[in-house]
């Protein structure tokens, strides 16, 4: 009869935990690595303490990409969601000549620019510009304001993904010159197609892209490089909570990704660009929205610059739905 000491069942009980943990540490390893995620405390609604503005610089440095959850209150974002899903849907009847980015399962498609619909928490958001200015300098440029709605398949149509791109599809600083600010307006996940984000490729270059700019897939990165990249680090679809911003390097690779659920996932995305950045580009808004932006600014709240052509509050409606594809904007500097 085999009879073990308790000290023997002590040592087989450790190896065999040690084992249980190996295993657990190569799935981890198998696993891509995450973003990194902020998590402000309630005291922190409106501006981050210096150890998360800290966490929040290191990632986009070192990663081209932080998420901070808890950021933006639900009934704002579902209110805003409810509309952009009806814009959506006339969007994505337009077909082949609707703003579709590089297949028809992906949608440019601005927020409605009207005072009702533009919430300070979510267009102005403190903390996404405490981020973006700690990164760029002090009072960014904000000259795009719109979104990307990744739409449930039409009947009898597979859900396609987008090739792995840059939005900086020309050539471009080799340091932080823009951040986009995505800020998702149901949870992400990879069924209704999260964004795939490849973290720590921000710092590459136009030799990487195939397409030129203008062309409606411009940006695309070379699929050897991909195969490299997938060796060393390879991406990832994150689950983004409902309430949360990203900050994403403008260089960074990413693809929007099929959704298949049956639900619309529309992210929005505004890029701050560094004060020294020459982009000429102008926001569009009626102009009901001037006394928020100007109440704004009299409480030293307003950031960022905002460069903005007002327009009537008709003119607006009748025009904010008839705007370009993703790369049809030119994001580079003037001359
Ligand atoms: O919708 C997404 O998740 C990303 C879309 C995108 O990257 C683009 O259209 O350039
Ligand atoms: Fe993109």
């Amino acid at each position: 009869m085999l009879v073990r000491s308790s000290f023997q069942i002590q040592r087989i009980a450790a190896r065999s935990f040690a084992t249980a943990a190996n295993t657990a540490t190569r799935i981890q390893l198998s696993q891509p690595r995450q973003p990194t995620v902020v998590k402000p405390t309630r005291d922190q609604l409106s501006l981050l303490d210096e150890r998360n503005l800290e966490r929040a610089v290191r990632a986009i440095h070192e990663d081209g990409l932080v998420v901070v959850e808890n950021v933006i209150s639900h009934d704002v974002i579902d209110r805003l969601n409810e509309k952009m899903i009806q814009d959506a849907l006339v969007l994505q009847a337009r077909g082949k000549d609707g703003p579709f980015n590089y297949n028809q399962g992906n949608l440019q498609q601005d927020p409605p620019p009207v005072a009702e619909h533009f919430h300070p928490s979510i267009f102005l958001n403190p903390i996404a510009t405490q981020i973006t200015s700690a990164i760029l300098g002090p009072k960014p440029k904000w000259t795009f304001c719109s979104a990307n709605a990744a739409m449930p398949p039409l009947p009898g149509a597979e859900p396609q993904r987008q090739p792995v791109h840059s939005d900086a599809d020309f050539a471009h600083p080799s340091h932080p010159f823009a951040l986009v600010v995505n800020v998702p307006l149901v949870t992400m996940r990879p069924e209704n197609g999260s964004t795939e984000v490849w973290l720590g490729t921000h710092t590459g270059n136009i030799t990487q892209q195939e397409g030129s700019h203008g062309d409606r897939a411009s940006g695309r990165i070379k699929e050897e490089l991909l195969k490299k990249q997938t060796e060393r680090d390879p991406p990832t679809q994150p689950i983004i909570p409902k309430g949360s911003i990203i900050v994403r390097d403008l260089r960074l690779w990413h693809a929007g990704m099929p959704n298949k659920t049956d639900q619309v996932r529309i992210m929005l995305a505004m890029i701050h660009f560094a004060s020294w950045y020459r982009n000429p580009m102008r926001l569009e808004f009626s102009d009901d929205i001037k006394p928020i932006i100007e109440n704004l600014d009299c409480q030293g709240k307003l950031e960022v610059q905002v460069p903005i052509e007002w327009a009537t509050r008709k003119r607006a409606l009748q025009s904010y739905l008839d705007r370009g594809f993703g790369n049809s904007y030119d994001f580079n500097q003037a001359l």
